[in-house]
């Protein structure tokens, strides 16, 4: 730990707990380092998540990514969302990896021969070029592109940046409103836990009981030759993530009702603050984004008419076969991002935030219901502080004016992040560093934060709640 992390924190018998009231730790020395994390990982076109645990592209890692790196290259940035958008689909779907030729098969487990894309995702229009997953991860891509565009609006313009990424951008939404929209109501259902990209929530849990597992002998886990076992998902967990990614991937990747269908808060909400997003991309090439701003204003209402729990203060996921799913994860509070959420549904989740279900002695944000009955300090998403997360809920408490809030997040963010060496994430109460270290979206959204002191996201229309 740093100097003044020594001076700012408080060593408990559990562990260290951040005063709110601290500064944050001296801005130099973590922005060169968070900045020689992104060097380590950056391949040339893009960065990968960690060298060891991740070695390819992510979808939604490349998107927090490009939102850190634009303040160190904005040409990275917008290399960052290019290289993942070359690898989009013919049906308009953005792919959760983009595997790296030169990585040998088995750095990383499901590998291109188990995704098949550019045979198994024919249909659906998969590149020929490059191998790719089948599945999907959170939209946050367009929010990303436009964050980037505006860090150098000069660059972006010489480049015909947003004019190259718009259509792709669109295509994107467009797949999710038309092709994913399998409860009927409005809003994006998520075929695979690894697509809501919080893998081993105790959310899914119940919607995953219904699967039968993949045999533990039909794949070999890469996953266990860099992470520590009990950091991470189970074998019994993985062959059920293994099942149902078979079962897509089998059935060409063709969208429909299948064993695992799930409405997620914060899947919804990132395509809802990205649609708006897209609307203001829309209007800085020259064409009206009124009706963008429009339809995101009905998702909004679609995600508090579906999702909003009165009871736990809070979004629950919705599983389209089991009905309403009771757990409390990270996942509820994300739509704090959203400007126009009803006045009574931003109380609410601010008074859940401070709550005992979620206020960690790290001021950090929990993966998971610190009191929920499946809650596990250190096992991946199920209690665990990560900084994406963080990052999420710091700019949506930034959103509603509440400034002491998000810079007490910030500050326990900033501490973390640098204490830890830029873990994927972090004990909630003791600050401990699990998962890979070196990570991507770690070291960018320090960044971000670091220099977006005012974290102006624009992820509404005006601004302001409903009254
Ligand atoms: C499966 C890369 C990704 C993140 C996810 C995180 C984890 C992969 C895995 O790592 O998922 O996609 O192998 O566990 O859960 O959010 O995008 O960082």
């Amino acid at each position: 730990m740093d100097r003044t992390a020594q001076l700012t924190a408080r060593a408990t018998g559990r562990g260290i707990v951040y005063d709110p009231l601290s500064t944050a730790p001296p801005a130099a020395s973590l922005h060169v380092r968070a900045a020689r994390v992104l060097a380590a990982n950056w391949t040339g076109t893009s960065t990968v998540p960690s060298r060891h645990l991740y070695p390819h592209q992510w979808s939604w890692d490349s998107a927090f990514i490009a939102i850190g790196l634009r303040h160190l290259s904005p040409l990275r940035a917008q290399t960052e969302l290019e290289t993942l958008l070359a690898a989009q689909w013919g049906d308009g779907r953005v792919p959760h990896i983009v595997f790296s030729p030169s990585v040998p098969l088995d750095a990383y487990f499901p590998s291109p021969d188990f995704w098949r894309s550019s045979t198994a995702g024919r249909a659906a229009g998969a590149p020929r070029t490059v191998q790719t997953s089948g599945i999907v991860q959170p939209p946050v891509h367009a929010l990303a592109a436009w964050l980037v565009h505006r860090a150098d609006p000069g660059l972006s313009w010489a480049r015909g940046f947003l004019a190259r990424v718009y259509p792709r951008l669109a295509a994107w939404h467009r797949y999710l409103l038309r092709r994913r929209d399998l409860g009927g109501g409005g809003l994006v259902s998520v075929v695979h836990p690894w697509e809501q990209g919080m893998d081993n929530s105790p959310c899914w849990d119940g919607p995953l009981a219904r699967v039968t597992p993949a045999p533990a002998r039909s794949f070999r886990r890469a996953d266990l030759d860099h992470g520590a076992p009990e950091d991470r998902p189970t074998d019994l967990d993985y062959g059920r993530y293994v099942r149902l990614a078979a079962d897509y991937r089998d059935g060409e990747y063709a969208d429909g009702d299948g064993e695992f269908t799930v409405e997620d808060p914060s899947f919804n909400a990132l395509l809802i603050a990205s649609e708006h997003a897209l609307a203001r991309i829309a209007a800085e090439l020259g064409s009206p984004g009124t009706a963008r701003h429009a339809r995101a204003e009905r998702l909004t209402a679609a995600l508090v008419e579906r999702l909003w729990d009165d009871a736990s203060g809070m979004f629950l996921c919705r599983d389209l076969h089991g009905g309403t799913i009771h757990e409390r994860s990270v996942s509820g509070l994300v739509p704090l991002l959203l400007p126009g959420l009803p006045r009574e549904v931003s109380g609410a989740l601010l008074d859940t935030l401070r709550g005992t279900h979620f206020a960690a002695r790290t001021g950090l944000v929990p993966s998971y219901d610190l009191r929920g009955p499946a809650f596990e300090p250190n096992r991946y998403w199920r209690g665990p502080a990560w900084f994406n997360t963080a990052w999420l809920v710091e700019r949506g408490l930034r959103a509603h004016g509440e400034k002491a809030a998000a810079d007490a997040l910030r500050t326990a963010f900033l501490h973390a992040a640098g204490d830890s060496g830029f873990a994927e994430y972090v004990d909630p109460d003791t600050g401990e560093a699990c998962g890979a270290p070196g990570f991507g979206w770690t070291a960018a959204l320090t960044l971000d934060l670091l220099h977006d002191r005012d974290g102006a996201m624009e992820t509404g229309e005006e601004g302001g709640d409903r009254g």
